[in-house]
């Protein structure tokens, strides 16, 4: 069986989370996603919407998810992939070349999936901002 690990935050899902965790699934029989804690979040300057535990919820409702773990701090990627035997580590090409990622390839493959362009967390913040700002709420 071959699994395929990924990392992210995926707050707000949208389309290209789907994109990204469907093709992570395709490369392999069972896919791992590291989901970033709310602490981790703030370590990487990030503040999502959604808790850790709702963010874990919903992506383990996710059919290409078969598991989800927590991502405490950026150190440990090693470490999941021998606990959880990883074939191969996915992340999306706004990733691609990263040392984070690129020094992973001593324990694992690494492949970087096409961005689905036009479609961000951020993105949808503000454009629902701005519907509401229109509509006067
Ligand atoms: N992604 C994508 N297309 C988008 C947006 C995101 O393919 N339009 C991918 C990202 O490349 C990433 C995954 O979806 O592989 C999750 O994205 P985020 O939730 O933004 O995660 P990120 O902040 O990149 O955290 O240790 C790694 C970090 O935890 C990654």
């Amino acid at each position: 069986m071959r699994k395929t690990l990924t990392y992210g935050t995926y707050d707000v899902l949208h389309r290209g989370h789907i994109n990204l965790l469907k093709r992570a699934k395709e490369r392999g029989d069972y896919l791992i996603v590291g989901i970033s804690t709310d602490e981790f979040n703030a370590i990487k300057g990030k503040k999502s919407y959604y808790d850790y535990e709702t963010r874990k919820e919903m992506l383990e409702a996710i059919k290409y998810v078969d598991e989800v773990i927590p991502e405490c701090e950026w150190d440990q990627k090693p470490g999941d992939i021998a606990k959880y035997g990883a074939d191969e580590v996915v992340m999306g090409s706004d990733w691609a070349g990263n040392e984070k990622f690129e020094a992973l390839r001593e324990y694992c493959d690494v492949y970087y999936l096409p961005r689905t362009e036009g479609i961000s967390s951020t993105q949808i913040k503000s454009e629902l901002h701005l519907m509401d700002d229109k509509a006067g709420v």
